[in-house]
């Protein structure tokens, strides 16, 4: 008696065909939902670069990560929402480097007033060792850094008067964000410095909380503090990097094939934000213009500098650790 064969051939064709036909039925892969935070309105060079990097993440991952923006601040301030991308209720954001200094003291040295020579020093320097630098503190605190973003030069406006030496600050209650060194900065000024919120400075400036404040022009433009505040005064004192971070948790979660695609989608992001950011610079100078603000040049940039200098002073001896840094982005320009 032959033995009897266990499974046919067509049976086992059969078989895989079903479960295959299962697998795929009932097992779609499982996206990951990702949560982004953005601080600025849609339009804005920052908002449609990162809608660009999610829209290329979903595509390139195939669907395993779709992420989404949030705009507007709406899932919290600056610093609140640094922490809650440190822990990982947030996936991704764009952060200035302002306010990230409280919590990765390397980035303070970009906050040193004057560090950066032009947006282009800035670029280039952030582009290469040193960027990578700043980027493995950021991950020390479970940030993940996947390129840099710019964000043009900051300058004083206020509702007063122009100003043009250091003495013009005098008196002036300037909103600043986040960080001691903005306090020291202004007060070194002789102005009185108020850390706030960015959601909030419109009001305050409008009620006559404080008399003024300082950021780039998209910025002033886009928060409409052009309306109240009607000097602008180019001290350009602040040259700020912001970085597209990813949570460490998301990013760690994420295969090696797919870490690629998102880092190739941060980096065209960045790529298109730059480009952006100088079209918009020029559109929001208009603007403002165009409503009746008053810029102007100051007159011995050099005096506003020399103020400056006990800040570094101070910053290197509080954090000795720090000065190298320092000293390689000043040797670098
Ligand atoms: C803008 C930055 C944003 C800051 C804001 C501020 O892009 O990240 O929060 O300034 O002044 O230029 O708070």
């Amino acid at each position: 008696m032959q033995t009897r064969k266990r499974f046919s051939v067509t049976g086992c064709l059969k078989i895989t065909a079903i479960a295959g036909a299962l697998a795929a039925m009932a097992l779609p892969v499982q996206a990951e939902q990702w949560r982004g935070w953005n601080i600025h309105p849609p339009g804005y060079p920052n908002s449609v670069a990162l809608q660009s990097f999610a829209k290329e993440v979903a595509k390139t991952t195939d669907g395993r990560v779709e992420p989404k923006v949030y705009d507007n601040a709406v899932l919290g301030d600056q610093p609140d929402a640094i922490e809650q991308t440190r822990s990982g209720a947030l996936d991704f954001a764009n952060f200035n480097m302002g306010p990230m200094g409280p919590i990765v003291p390397a980035t303070n040295v970009l906050s040193l007033p004057f560090i950066f020579k032009s947006v282009d020093d800035m670029y280039r320097i952030m582009n290469g060792e040193i960027g990578q630098r700043l980027a493995d503190a950021l991950a020390e605190k479970n940030l993940i850094a996947l390129s840099w973003f710019g964000s043009g030069a900051r300058s004083l406006y206020n509702t007063e008067h122009p100003i043009r030496t250091p003495a013009d600050v005098k008196g002036i209650k300037a909103r600043v964000m986040n960080n001691d060194l903005y306090v020291e900065m202004i007060d070194n000024l002789g102005g009185n410095a108020t850390p706030m919120a960015y959601g909030e400075v419109y009001q305050a400036l409008k009620t006559g909380v404080i008399d003024g404040a300082e950021n780039n022009y998209p910025s002033y433009e886009s928060s409409g503090h052009y309306e109240v505040a009607k000097y602008y005064s180019l001290t350009q004192h602040l040259i700020l990097p912001e970085c597209l971070c990813v949570a460490k948790s998301s990013w760690d979660a994420l295969s090696e094939q797919d870490q690629k695609a998102v880092r190739a989608a941060a980096e065209h992001a960045a790529t298109e934000q730059r480009k952006l950011w100088q079209e918009r610079v020029e559109k929001s100078k208009e603007k403002v213009l165009a409503s009746g603000v008053k810029i102007n040049e100051v007159d011995d940039k050099a005096a506003f500098q020399a103020k400056m200098q006990p800040i570094y002073d101070e910053f290197i001896k509080q954090n000795p650790q720090l000065e190298s840094l320092v000293k390689d982005i000043q040797a670098a320009q």
